[in-house]
C-alpha cells in the first residue's frame, strides 16, 4: 500500500505533521461537509457555517449545530483516529492539525492537536470569546443568547469569512515548514488557509503523502497518494510500521 521510501521516512523522521479533514471521521458516522445527510442536504453548509447564515436564521443554524453535536456525542473515534494516536506515541515529534470540530482525535488519544476551525462542543461570546456551555435550542428564552459583555453567543468554531486564531495558524504553518514527513488525510483540500499547509510542507522538502477517498487538487503535489478509506488504510500503515 505504501512505498518502502515512505515507510523508511516515517521510521527515520524527526518531525511528522498531519492535516486531517472531515473524511477521517466519515467511518465514525459523521457526515463530511460535501455529503451532508437527509434533512440538511438541502442546505449549503458554507451558508450555515457563516456569521451571515447565523444572523439570517440563528435558530436554524443553532439546530444544525445541535444535530451535529448529538451525532458527535453518539459516535466513537474509528481505527483511523486511533492509528494516528499510536504513531504520535512512537515518533520523536508529531503534530496533528485538524480542520475537524468533532473532538474525535482528542477522544482517540491524540495529544499534540491544533484545532484550526475550533470545536463544536462549546459556545463562545462573539466579542470577548468567553466560553459558554451549549444549551438545547428549545430551552433558550432568547436567540441568540447574549454574553454579559453584550456580545452574542455562538458556536466556538471558525466560520467561513472569519479569520482563524493567529497563534493556531502560526503553529500550523511552522510545523508544516519544519516537518520531514507531511500527511494529508480525508480532506478535499478546498478550504483555505488549511489547504496551504501541504504546499508549505512540500516547499520545504518534506515527503508528502495524501490519503483520501478520491483525488483532490493536491494529489499531483504529493509524493504518494493512497486512495481509499482512512479507517482501513491507517491501520494498514501501523502494520507496515510494525506498530499494531
Ligand atoms: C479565512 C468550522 C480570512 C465550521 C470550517 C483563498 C482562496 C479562496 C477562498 C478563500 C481564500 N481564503 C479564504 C477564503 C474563504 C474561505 C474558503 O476557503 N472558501 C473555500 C471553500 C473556497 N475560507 C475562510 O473563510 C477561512 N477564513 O481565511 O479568514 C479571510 C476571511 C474572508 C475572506 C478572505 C480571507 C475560514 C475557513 C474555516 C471554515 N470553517 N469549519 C463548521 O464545521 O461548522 S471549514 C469546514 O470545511 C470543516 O472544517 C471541514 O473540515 C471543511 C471541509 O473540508 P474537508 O474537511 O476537506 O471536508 P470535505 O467534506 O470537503 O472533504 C472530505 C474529503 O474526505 C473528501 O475529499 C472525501 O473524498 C474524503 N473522504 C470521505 N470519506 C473518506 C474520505 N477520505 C478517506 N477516508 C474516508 N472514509
Amino acid at each position: 500500500m505504501f512505498s518502502g521510501e515512505f515507510i523508511n521516512r516515517i521510521k527515520n523522521s524527526k518531525k511528522i505533521a498531519v492535516l486531517t479533514g472531515a473524511g477521517i471521521s466519515r467511518e465514525s458516522g459523521v457526515p463530511t461537509f460535501r455529503d451532508p445527510d437527509g434533512f440538511w442536504a438541502k442546505y449549503n453548509p458554507q451558508e450555515l457555517a457563516s456569521m451571515h447564515g447565523f444572523m439570517s436564521n440563528p435558530k436554524l443554524v443553532l439546530e444544525w449545530y445541535q444535530m451535529r453535536r448529538h451525532t458527535v456525542n453518539r459516535v466513537e473515534p474509528n481505527p483511523g483516529h486511533f492509528a494516528l494516536a499510536v504513531i504520535e506515541q512512537k515518533v520523536p515529534y508529531f503534530t496533528l492539525i485538524t480542520q475537524n470540530v468533532d473532538d474525535l482525535h482528542r477522544r482517540a488519544g491524540s495529544k499534540n492537536i491544533i484545532e484550526l476551525h475550533g470545536n463544536i462542543l462549546n459556545d463562545r461570546c462573539n466579542d470577548c470569546y468567553k466560553k459558554y456551555e451549549v444549551m438545547d435550542v428549545e430551552k433558550l428564552d432568547r436567540i441568540p443568547r447574549e454574553c454579559e459583555c453584550g456580545g452574542i453567543i455562538r458556536p466556538d468554531v471558525v466560520w467561513f469569512g472569519e479569520s482563524l486564531s493567529e497563534s493556531n495558524l502560526e503553529r500550523a504553518f511552522y510545523e508544516a515548514r519544519e516537518c520531514d514527513v507531511f500527511m494529508s488525510i480525508g480532506t478535499s483540500a478546498e478550504v483555505m488557509p488549511a489547504a496551504q499547509l501541504p504546499y508549505i510542507a512540500k516547499a520545504n522538502n518534506s515527503y508528502f503523502v495524501e490519503i483520501n477517498y478520491e483525488p483532490t487538487p493536491i494529489s499531483d503535489l504529493a509524493d504518494e497518494t493512497v486512495h481509499g478509506r482512512s479507517g482501513e488504510i491507517l491501520p494498514g500503515l501501523l502494520k507496515e510500521l510494525r506498530l499494531e
